[in-house]
């Protein structure tokens, strides 16, 4: 049983300068996977369902699972001085830590709560996460290139809760053993295959998009065995999902921009929290 905290500090003494604070930044991301993990199983339960009455920065309705699960995540690193500044998809302005503003070596940057349109009907659900270096302590420091993270990852809420990260040595996978409430390795170095056989888009919202991109569906959807092709239509409404289906099987998923009425024409994803971490694992695997 190797547990996440051993597999950590083990990766950690490959480091002789570290100073073990990413690793505990990283096995705190363990411990709120469990709390916002058991929050969700309770949901129907403990009446946190259901909208919470709010809109965040990018207008949509917050989900009261949304702010559960961003304050768990804002109070899980309040305590130590480990981290001077966060970024919430739910929150419209940065986070600073006031007792280690100017101390705290790390910036953590989160989408508390990924899939959200899932969570009324029990579907898979998801927490991005990303960590930076604090450079100037301010909110520079989280407007900076994905290229700059130093570690990254997803907690997945599904029939089981794993735990997915990456710090630049390859991409490791954890699933939660409840009965010890320990995350314990499963899958060490994953390798995306080179071509998976499914596709995650929201077709519904082909009318907005380019000529191109509709384009590239028809294409996928040709009867072309020697490429693999057709694909077939893998689209949960969670990205964290989708996205973990192709870690493991390979396949693609896109959000493009939909011009339609009512439809988001710059695209919906938001960089810092969605695309910049899943890209470094992606790149990882
Ligand atoms: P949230 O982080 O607010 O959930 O938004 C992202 C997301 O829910 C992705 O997880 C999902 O792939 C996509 O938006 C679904 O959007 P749509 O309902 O427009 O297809």
């Amino acid at each position: 049983m190797i547990t996440l905290d051993r597999y950590i500090l083990e990766g950690e003494r490959a480091h002789p300068g570290a100073t073990g604070e990413l690793s505990q930044l990283l096995m705190r991301f363990g411990v709120a996977g469990k709390r916002i993990a058991r929050e969700l199983a309770v949901g129907g339960l403990t009446n946190v369902l259901g909208a919470a009455g709010t809109a965040n920065v990018q207008g949509e309705q917050q989900k009261k699972l949304d702010v559960l699960a961003n304050e768990i995540l804002l109070e899980t690193f309040d305590y130590g001085g480990l981290v001077s500044i966060a970024a919430s998809e739910e929150l419209e302005q940065p986070y600073i830590y006031s007792r280690s503003a100017g101390t705290g070596r790390y910036a953590i940057l989160f989408d508390p709560m990924d899939g959200s349109s899932n969570i009324d009907v029990n579907g898979t659900l998801g927490t991005i996460f990303s960590i930076r270096r604090r450079l100037e302590g301010s909110e520079a420091d989280l407007l900076r290139p994905g290229r700059e993270q130093i570690a990254a990852g997803y907690i997945l809420f599904g029939p089981a809760v794993l735990l997915v990260y990456t710090s630049g040595e390859g991409v490791h996978l954890f699933t939660l053993e409840p009965s010890i409430g320990e995350f314990l390795l499963t899958l060490e170095a994953v390798r995306m295959p080179r071509q998976g056989k499914g596709y995650a888009v929201n077709e519904g919202r082909s009318r907005g998009w380019t000529p191109q991109t509709r384009a590239f569906v028809e294409h996928l959807k040709e009867d072309d065995r020697a490429s693999g092709r057709p694909y077939s239509t893998r689209y949960s409404g969670s990205l964290v999902a989708d996205f973990h289906r192709i870690l493991l099987e390979g396949g693609i998923y896109f959000y493009p921009a939909d011009a339609s009425a009512g439809g988001k024409a710059s695209g919906k994803l938001r960089v810092l929290y969605e695309c910049h971490p899943l890209a470094f694992v992606a790149e990882q695997a």
